[in-house]
């Protein structure tokens, strides 16, 4: 502030307390200081630039990640207005970048078509950072303003230099705070390559340009599809066995609300239908999302039963049978969407559902008469699949009646715990049956229950339902939580708070947890969503000394516990073969003991990015599998799930 004293007036006190106010609760603007915090930022800027390009002013926008940590968001559009604002007195630039809300509204005309789930922007961005610098490409000139130390302007906008009258956009560069970014400031290339690559299949033609430049040879990736949705389908496929080649891509407009479909369906048996508003993914779904469904449906019973594919007598067929195998997306861009639902993931308009129904209706039905081999192939992939639910249907009330008869066998197999409380219940899924045995001796009986696990479970994403039912390791874990499955599960049910995985440290153990997740995923989503799936963290080291026994999770512990040791302390170090040789005290005392455990809560993040790794891993093609077995052997457990 101090050289800058012509700048502060009443109106710069506001503006600083506004942004103050962002640093003060930086929660309630970028939802969390965490590592996704700091991703959050990119796109609050990126958003800028999206919108630019959604206004038809800019095809090229570049993200960099510097050597320190600082990112470059650049892009070719028309540049943010520089001339005074007449609010503000300040520069349009400056305003945008210092005043809260800010965003579109100052510039009058267009909408705000993309936009974060807080849509907070530009000076949000400026608060929660160490520096900021803006340069503004308009009419021959570059214009330049620096901002400091969350917000402060350091040096207000002037022309820095020419450039060519062709020459216009906006390259913003920031520096996130570390004072705010407690967890970490450091940029993970994965996480913004995921996002790009995601804007890039959502808004088709741009390009956009993913830079490393922390590397010594810098990465470089760029993005650009002129298929958009259509190349995202193409890419969620590209490991599966597709029943028809073209990929069916439909849109229309009206009432300026564009609703986007591009669909593919393939030989496995789940759905994968995701769902965008303004580029935000609706994991919630949403009237888009319910259009298009209902429109599917309808239309598919309607071409089978006017074909004589369904008889006058058979049901109709869910909307379950005509999604199984299909890979679908939907993007819907819309000037004022309302987003409702627990994570405001869930489109709420209501005149989006016949505009997408509509949508669909017409592009769909055109694709089926002129397509009628593969509108067969697409009946008779629905049909197998209603065939398969009623298969299915029998399967679980044979398993009910089974579940109710054969008690002695079920609790043979878990070893409950006391509580019928579900808040403070967990259950422990554990590796083999001597792990199981100790398990069973070292728990607290009051709040943990075993399920030893006999061997691998069945893989579902190669199986049906029906074929699921019919493993017995799956029918138990079923019977355990409580919870039903398919069009019966409730969450409500669940009859423990926690479902503790708990395998070797090794390619085994890996296996079968991923074995697990995909069982979880597939099948009982809502529980992984709601955050009651945990790893548990068996420790890899046992070190001995004199009479004293100490556990250690990984290398970097051991190491650290040894220093702590004096020079010439004798000790003995043995890597934990697995789970089995540990006794009942030792498996307590390290691994499930609530004061001093360690777990891992599984998420899912990104229900795409995790459908892809699942898929890669476990569906029908063997290489990618291989591949990744092969490249994260040991690794496993850190799978970004
Ligand atoms: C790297 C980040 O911010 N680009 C960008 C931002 C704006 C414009 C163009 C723009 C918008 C409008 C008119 C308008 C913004 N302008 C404003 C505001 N890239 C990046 N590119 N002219 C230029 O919306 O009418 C806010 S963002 F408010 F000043 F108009």
């Amino acid at each position: 502030m101090e050289e800058n004293k012509q700048h502060y007036d009443a109106s710069d006190i506001q503006v600083l307390e506004g942004l103050e106010a962002v640093r003060k609760r930086p929660g309630m603007y970028i939802g969390t200081t965490s590592v996704k915090g700091l991703h959050h930022l990119v796109w609050e800027i990126v958003d800028n630039a999206i919108d630019e390009a959604l206004a038809g002013y800019c095809n090229n926008i570049e993200v960099i990640i510097n050597k320190d940590n600082s990112i470059t968001v650049k892009d070719n559009g028309r540049g943010i207005p520089t001339g005074i604002h007449a609010k503000t007195g300040l520069s349009t630039v400056e305003t945008v970048y210092t005043v809260l809300h800010a965003g579109g509204k100052f510039g009058g005309g267009g909408y705000k078509v993309s936009g974060g789930l807080h849509g907070v922007g530009a000076s949000v961005v400026n608060a929660l950072s160490t520096w900021v610098e803006v340069k503004v490409y308009q009419n021959g000139k570059i214009h330049q303003i620096r901002f400091e130390n969350g917000g402060h302007t350091t040096s207000p906008l002037t022309v820095v230099g020419e450039c060519s009258l062709e020459k216009t956009g906006t390259t913003v560069t920031f520096k996130p705070d570390p004072e705010i970014f407690t967890d970490t400031t450091i940029y993970d290339y994965e996480t913004l390559k995921t996002r790009i690559r995601e804007l890039a299949f959502l808004n088709k033609g741009l390009k956009l340009l993913l830079i490393d430049d922390r590397e010594l040879e810098p990465r470089k990736e760029e993005f650009h599809y002129e298929g958009g949705i259509s190349a995202y389908v193409e890419m969620l496929n590209k490991n599966k066995t597709v029943i028809h080649d073209n990929i069916i891509h439909l849109e229309g407009t009206s009432n300026d609300i564009t609703v986007e479909v591009a669909l593919q369906y393939n030989s496995g048996y789940t759905s994968n239908v995701y769902s965008f508003t303004n580029n935000i993914n609706t994991y919630e779904g949403g009237t888009h999302e319910d259009g298009v469904k209902r429109a599917l449906t309808r239309i598919v019973n309607n071409y089978a039963r006017k074909n004589k594919i369904l008889k006058d007598n058979d049901d109709s067929l869910t909307g379950d049978d005509v999604r199984e195998g299909l890979t679908m997306i939907i993007s819907c861009k819309h000037p004022d969407p309302q987003f409702e639902g627990q994570t405001k993931t869930k489109l709420g308009n209501s005149e989006v559902r016949k505009i997408a129904d509509d949508v669909f209706t017409e592009g769909f039905e055109r694709f089926l008469l002129e397509n009628p081999d593969e509108a067969r192939k697409i009946m008779e992939k629905s049909l197998t699949a209603a065939r398969a639910r009623i298969a299915a249907k029998r399967a679980r009330e044979v398993t009910r009646r089974k579940g109710d008869l054969e008690i002695t066998n079920f609790y043979g197999k878990l070893t409950d715990c006391k509580s019928k409380d579900p808040s403070v219940s967990e259950i422990f899924l554990v590796e083999g049956d001597s792990a199981g045995g100790s398990a069973k001796k070292g728990r607290d009986y009051m709040t943990q229950a075993i399920l030893p696990l006999r061997g691998k479970i069945l893989n579902v994403e190669k199986a049906r339902l029906d074929r699921a039912l019919g493993n017995e390791e799956i029918r138990t874990i079923i019977t355990a939580f409580g919870t039903g499955i398919g069009d019966e599960f409730d969450l409500k049910k669940l009859r423990y708070n926690k479902i503790i995985i708990m395998t070797d440290a090794d390619v085994d153990g890996s296996h079968i947890r991923i074995l697990l997740l995909t069982l979880f995923y597939r099948f009982f989503k809502p529980i992984v969503d709601a955050g009651h799936v945990y790893a548990a963290q068996p420790p890899l080291f046992k070190i001995t000394h004199g009479k004293t026994i100490k556990y250690v999770l990984n290398e970097e512990e051991r190491d650290a516990y040894l220093a702590t040791l004096s020079p010439n302390t004798k000790y003995e170090i043995s890597r934990n073969k697995g789970l089995g040789e540990m006794d009942a005290d030792e498996l307590r005392d390290t691994t499930m003991n609530k004061e001093n455990r360690v777990l891992r809560q599984i998420t899912v993040e990104d229900a795409v990015a995790a459908d892809k790794i699942f898929s890669d891993l476990m569906g029908e093609e063997v290489e990618p599998r291989r591949k990744y077995i092969e490249e994260n052997a040991v690794y496993v457990e850190n799978l970004d799930i």
